[in-house]
């Protein structure tokens, strides 16, 4: 009996120190996006609620243009590497007149005087369909003389599909 409670009681300590690790090493605020208007700016991208959890949302309109949620998070360090995760499904994504008018993942490294500085990381595409949520993981070379990184999720112009994604992270 008293074993049993020790354990449970290590058990207790060490998730509440893995959260906390998390909670301090995610460098995108409110990548669950549980927190109502925190952290992402919104161009006709929603935020929708499923079971009591929260979720990015990106809907084509009738009319192809853009949709889009991004971020711009302040490099602190000199971490020469980051990891993106970040979950995803898809429905129907048909691209528009051109071939990149899709769904995707685009992460600008930008310098202190807002300039791109390069090598650009390469966009991650959506097409199609990929119903279930699925755990994406991008590693980014941090380009040197970068200040912030801006991380855009976008349905540019496609002509029609929904992309969803949640729990955001990028850690050193
Ligand atoms: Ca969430």
């Amino acid at each position: 009996m008293k074993i049993a409670m020790r354990i449970q009681a290590i058990a207790a300590a060490l998730l509440l120190s893995a959260t906390t690790i998390y909670a301090e090493d995610n460098l995108v605020k409110n990548g669950n996006f549980e927190e109502p208007g925190a952290g992402w700016a919104l161009n006709k991208a929603t935020i929708e609620e499923e079971s009591g959890a929260h979720f990015l949302r990106l809907k084509a309109p009738d009319e192809p243009t853009q949709v889009q949620a991004h971020q711009r998070i302040t490099l602190s360090g000199d971490a020469k590497k980051l990891t993106l995760k970040f979950k995803v499904r898809y429905e129907d994504i048909q691209s528009g007149a051109e071939k990149w008018h899709d769904g995707r993942l685009i992460v600008h490294f930008k310098n202190a005087a807002g300039e791109n500085t390069k090598p650009a990381p390469k966009p991650v595409a959506f097409r199609g369909s990929s119903s279930s949520w699925t755990e994406k993981t991008v590693e980014l070379e941090v380009p040197d003389g970068s200040a912030t990184v801006e991380i855009l999720f976008g349905l540019f112009q496609a002509k029609s599909g929904t992309l969803d994604v949640d729990d955001v992270t990028l850690t050193p």
